[in-house]
């Protein structure tokens, strides 16, 4: 609001819609269509193609029809992983993960230049749908998906109070429905397929498909959980050298599993909501042998329900997998699966709380998996959710696509990133990204398509790959990767092509090494800063104006006496600054104050465009949000006073 004050005058103009991207019409044979599968918490080795006992089928004939990637990588939390997914750029560099001087993390709002990939699909003529949980800010169909069935409820899995189809809420879900989250949202991602089947068929198409499992709450369907409800009364220990045994004979890691770490749990301390959960419960990954036999049976109990949370969603990807196989889709369709971050040793109680008399994994009990099972599910690594050493960040990563992916089981040691699945899908659906008239404020980005790996390991000749999450901090540079937890801890070194589960810390024996890659990360760390404080100056944008070929909405703001924006003032930072090319947007919102403006997006952008003059109008202290009705009292309007600008 204060710069609103400050400004007083905004003055819009909206450029050419022509294509970011190429456009191309239709469905070549060798563009896939694309399905990207994120699981939410999911640890390294919880599949059973990746070591886990966890049965998977789904997954696992996926893996060995396609590759799985053995140094895939996250962000070691939800809400980055996704923007870094579907941006194609690191969190901090969008504000979607924390950044001293912005607003940033879970609330923060990209900048506009950092599109999702739909956007970008849209111009090659992709249809995208969503399904599942989004945690980005913006809304799905704002950010070019054609349908999204948006899960906000995180905290329950068998009545949610919050979610939305279309961007428009629905009504909280019933309790003693038949609703169960991981279902639903395969059913919608299916429901697009079938629409898309019908009345799209020469269009290919992008279904990024969500699911919340197995994040906390555990909680899944009875008969689900009653299939695993023994697999987990050996305990922790066994099962995780059980896990490791079967990794290093698939070759997915090698080297040696290191012990639990006993002393480390939960990332946050919630003691109250500790006592709650009972006697049963622990927050220390203790040897199994000292828990009582009450507490092995409760432990085993929560990691059932894990399982079946798994075993549902893979299920459920069964489900999914058939339908493209029904649409005649499922060989020049590449599916994607990995998980956003690594199992959580996270214990609270949130939602509709914990009843302690209820049976384990119903929607009245509001359990983790705790420290203990979070370290069986990134076996062999160290550390879990939020932490940057492998067990936070290492994900298993399945690529499956018949037409394009020939060497069937094979696995994948090049080492890859979130941020390289925008510039991989672009690459496949025959974009070129960024177009060299980007945005000048858009950075290069960070990722690298992974579309050679397909045919074989290969050194795709990345410089680094970069981590920072609440403090903790990674760099991997071939094989040596330094990591840190916290702001103030010594950076630890380990080479991991010998030692990928970080057992044998080398800092004191490669100082010289250690400095040059802090040096690094401090240098990365300063650039993902600049790029996401940078504020987008109105003098940057005027020699695109001419031409009128940008496609992407484009606004420029002046001060009340015309000159560039101020230092530290933001376009997001203006109520007005909605996209252009959404024709559902009605500009009589947005500038409420004269005939000019009058009519939906589209007829004001025709009008705009064809005389190619801006439009400014004035913005009080009051001003209003666009998406609100007009205020009653116009302000002023009027055609630009600096026609040079348009
Ligand atoms: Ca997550």
């Amino acid at each position: 609001m204060n710069l609103r004050r400050k400004l007083g005058w905004i003055l819009i103009a909206l450029l050419g819609t022509g294509s970011f991207l190429t456009a191309l019409a239709g469905k070549p044979a060798d563009r896939p269509n694309v399905v990207l599968i994120l699981a939410d918490d999911l640890g390294f080795s919880d599949l059973g193609c990746y070591g886990g006992e966890i049965p998977t089928p789904h997954l696992d004939a996926l893996a060995s029809g396609g590759l799985r990637y053995t140094q895939f990588y996250n962000t070691a939390r939800c809400w980055p992983s996704r923007a870094a997914a579907l941006s194609g750029f690191y969190a901090q560099q969008v504000r979607r993960d924390a950044v001293p001087g912005v607003p940033s993390g879970t609330n923060g709002k990209r900048p506009s230049w950092a599109k999702l990939l739909p956007e970008y699909l849209k111009t090659l003529g992709y249809r995208s749908y969503h399904s599942g949980k989004w945690h980005v800010d913006g809304k799905p169909l704002a950010n070019g998906f054609e349908r999204s069935y948006r899960l906000d409820d995180h905290d329950r899995y068998f009545a949610p109070r919050f979610h939305s189809e279309d961007d428009v809420a629905l009504e909280p879900v019933p309790t003693n429905s038949n609703y169960y989250a991981t279902t639903a949202i395969a059913d919608h991602a299916i429901r697009c397929l079938k629409e898309h089947a019908t009345q799209f068929q020469d269009r290919p198409f992008f279904s990024f498909v969500a699911f919340t499992a197995p994040h906390f709450p555990v909680q899944a369907p009875a008969s689900d959980v009653e299939r695993h409800r023994n697999r987990y009364l050996s305990g922790w220990d066994q099962l995780r050298e059980e896990r490791w045994n079967r990794i290093q004979s698939s070759g997915v890691v090698s080297g040696t599993l290191p012990p639990i770490e006993r002393e480390i749990g939960p990332p946050y301390d919630f003691p109250d909501a500790l006592k709650s959960l009972g006697a049963n419960e622990v927050n220390r990954p203790l040897p199994w042998g000292e828990l009582s036999s009450s507490q092995r049976r409760f432990q085993a109990d929560k990691m059932a329900v894990h399982a079946a949370m798994v075993d549902r969603m893979d299920q459920e990807i069964g489900r999914i997998v058939r339908q493209l196989q029904t649409m005649g889709h499922f060989e020049d369709t590449l599916i994607l699966f990995l998980s956003d971050n690594g199992a959580s040793a996270e214990m609270m109680v949130r939602g509709d709380g914990h009843h302690p008399d209820a049976l384990c994994g119903t929607g009245a009990t509001f359990l983790s998996i705790g420290p203990g099972w979070s370290s069986l599910a990134n076996t062999p690594f160290r550390r879990h959710k939020t932490w940057v050493h492998e067990g936070g960040i290492a994900t298993p990563f399945i690529a499956h696509w018949p037409q394009g992916i020939t060497h069937h089981g094979a696995l994948r040691k090049t080492p890859g990133h979130l941020i390289d699945l925008v510039p991989t899908v672009l690459e496949l659906a025959g974009g070129n990204w960024p177009e060299k008239d980007h945005p000048p404020e858009m950075p290069k980005p960070p990722g690298l398509s992974l579309v050679r790996t397909f045919a074989q390991d290969t050194d795709l000749k990345r410089e680094a790959l970069w981590w920072q999450h609440e403090g903790n901090r990674a760099l991997r540079e071939g094989d040596w990767k330094i990591v840190a937890t916290g702001v103030n801890s010594a950076w630890e070194l380990y080479n991991l092509a010998q030692d990928r589960s970080e057992t044998i810390n080398l800092a004191s024996k490669h100082p010289e090494r250690v400095l040059a890659m802090a040096a690094r990360w401090e240098s990365m760390t300063a650039s993902h800063r600049t790029t996401a404080t940078t504020r987008p100056s109105a003098s940057s944008l005027f020699p695109l104006f001419p031409e009128w070929k940008h496609s992407a909405s484009l606004f420029v703001l002046t001060t009340p006496d015309g000159a560039d924006l101020p230092d530290g003032v933001t376009l997001e930072s203006f109520p007005l600054l909605v996209r252009l090319g959404r024709d559902d947007f009605d500009f009589t919102q947005a500038c409420p104050h004269g005939e000019d403006t009058r009519g939906t997006g589209s007829s004001f952008r025709n009008r705009i465009l064809g005389h190619r003059q801006g439009f400014r109008c004035h913005l009080g202290a009051d001003s209003p949000d666009p998406r609100q009705p007009a205020p009653r009292t116009p302000r002023s309007l009027g055609k630009s006073d600096r026609p040079n600008r348009f």
